[in-house]
């Protein structure tokens, strides 16, 4: 057998060579382009004299935007939007605000139509609660505290009224800097499982 090394191997040599060079360029290229963390769009965070406005629409039943967006300390406008037939709420902060109101508000599931039950929670789990008829807008404005994003849990903005979270009316809370980087968090805010709050089991 006659091995050859006519220009047709050198060639092929000559393609290997530049397709291994385009390759390590590549990965070289991806490296220096590695963003890390997921980044939204950089925020300018709220203050007290000049608030930034958070929209959350309610349906029924769920939630617009899927993951909601605030900077530890800054002023914000809750604006919530009820674009759904039936009422609905927007309870924001931690998990123990959340199994709090779950678990109050399930006292009226039997409740007949018309005004909401008045139902309440003890002081230092109130959180933020929002209640926004159909067709109906609500602004509510809140400081979010600079160590939220420290809480065990994570913070979500959720619908207690009854049944409303089982039907998926729950959207985590994520924390991040003036930067749009999320901050590092102890809870399931940055994406992880969202659990259903003690009182639904
Ligand atoms: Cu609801």
């Amino acid at each position: 057998m006659v091995t050859t090394t006519g220009p047709r191997t050198r060639s092929a040599a000559r393609h290997v060579a530049a397709a291994t060079t385009a390759a390590l360029c590549l990965a070289a290229f991806l490296a220096a382009c590695d963003p890390g963390p997921a980044a939204t769009p950089a925020i300018t965070p709220g203050t007290a004299v000049a608030p930034r406005v958070v929209v959350l629409i309610a349906k029924d039943y769920s939630f617009i935007p899927p993951i909601v967006d605030l900077v530890p300390g800054e002023t914000v406008i809750l604006q919530v939007v009820n674009g759904g037939l039936i009422v609905h709420e927007a309870v924001v902060g931690p998990t123990p605000v959340q199994d709090a109101w779950e678990a109050a508000e399930a006292s009226t599931v039997s409740t007949p139509p018309g005004p909401t039950a008045v139902v309440s929670v003890s002081p230092d789990l109130g959180g933020v609660r929002i209640v926004v008829a159909s067709g109906e807008r609500r602004d509510t404005t809140f400081v979010v505290p600079a160590a939220a994003a420290s809480e065990p849990g994570g913070w979500f903005v959720g619908c207690h009224i009854p049944g409303h979270w089982a039907e998926g009316m729950v959207v985590p809370v994520r924390f991040v800097g003036p930067d749009g980087r999320p901050l590092p968090t102890l809870g399931a805010g940055t994406g992880g499982t969202l659990r259903a709050p003690a009182a639904a089991g």
